[in-house]
């Protein structure tokens, strides 16, 4: 892993009770490396996707905010994620894993009014179900289209997360569109719209899957985040490999009593 410089906000704590973000913001942090990242599968529901083995970065934001398109540019390839300029293009949960340990996840956007209504609630169903019930879920992308003035949508998709406890981080897209002072005005907006819901902000990244602007950071946050939960992980085998202190074996329960054992596939 690759040392790299922070993001944004130092703090956040959500009022609401929230999920705690696997991610600690100090000084220098570590890029996640990325050698090889395969498409897994197309989910159309959480029931059809693989199982929660290995830690999950999803992406959501309104249709064309540029999910598919981040998730390449962090991935370093292309093709991957299919990209368009038709809104509502993504339309199922497309997972992809990464190095074999982790996974990116590609979900539909919302907010695009073209989308026949019943699709459309199945697709916020399977969204929703995703976001508040994925066990290994470790953080949410929230992505805002940084050329915009705060959208109502993406105020009430903020504050459903955050009723919700799903950990996020806002990920402000498409900075090489516009000028730097207006993807500074649209964001100071939009967190002042939202600070109130908020002890303290979540982390505020900015990107562009043109420029690749952002990608130390947004690699740097899931580095940090994979860090923890190996950690924890470590923690979680070294307590169950400490020796036990035995009842006394004449004791009819000591007989043939179970170990605790560590799951291995739930580090978090
Ligand atoms: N200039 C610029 N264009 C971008 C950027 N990111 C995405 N786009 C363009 O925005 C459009 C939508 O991009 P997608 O990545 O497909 O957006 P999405 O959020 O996945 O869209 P849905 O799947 O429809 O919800 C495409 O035409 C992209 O080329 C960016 O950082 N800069
Ligand atoms: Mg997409």
């Amino acid at each position: 892993m690759e040392k790299s410089g922070g993001c944004h906000t130092a703090r956040w704590k959500l009022v609401v009770s929230a999920k705690a973000i696997c991610c600690d913001t100090r000084s220098s942090i570590r890029i996640v490396n990325i050698s090889s990242t395969i498409f897994d599968c197309s989910a159309p529901d959480l029931d059809s996707c693989p199982d929660e083995s290995l830690p999950e970065f999803a992406f959501i934001g309104r249709s064309n905010a540029g999910k598919s398109s981040l998730l390449n540019m962090l991935s370093g390839r292309q093709d991957l994620a299919r990209v368009s300029t038709m809104p509502g293009f993504t339309k199922l949960i497309n997972i992809f894993t990464v190095d074999k340990t982790w996974r990116l996840v590609d979900l539909p956007g919302y907010g695009f009014a073209q989308v026949a209504r019943e699709h459309s609630a199945r697709f916020n169903k399977a969204v929703s179900n995703y976001l508040q019930h994925r066990k290994n879920l470790c953080c949410v992308f929230a992505l805002i289209d940084s050329g915009l003035t705060p959208q109502e949508i993406d105020l009430e998709f903020v504050q459903w997360l955050a009723t919700n406890s799903v950990p996020f981080v806002l990920v402000f897209t498409k900075t090489d569109k516009v000028s730097t002072a207006t993807v500074q005005a649209n964001m100071t907006a939009f967190t002042e719209r939202i600070s109130g819901w908020f002890e303290t902000l979540p982390p505020v990244f900015t990107c562009s899957s043109k420029t690749k602007q952002g990608r130390t950071e947004l690699l740097g946050l899931i580095g940090e985040s994979l860090a923890v939960i190996e950690a924890k992980s470590e923690s979680a085998r070294d307590a169950a490999a400490a020796p036990e202190t035995l009842p006394a074996t004449d004791s009819p329960v000591a007989q043939g009593a179970p170990k605790r054992r560590a799951n291995p596939h739930r580090p978090w």
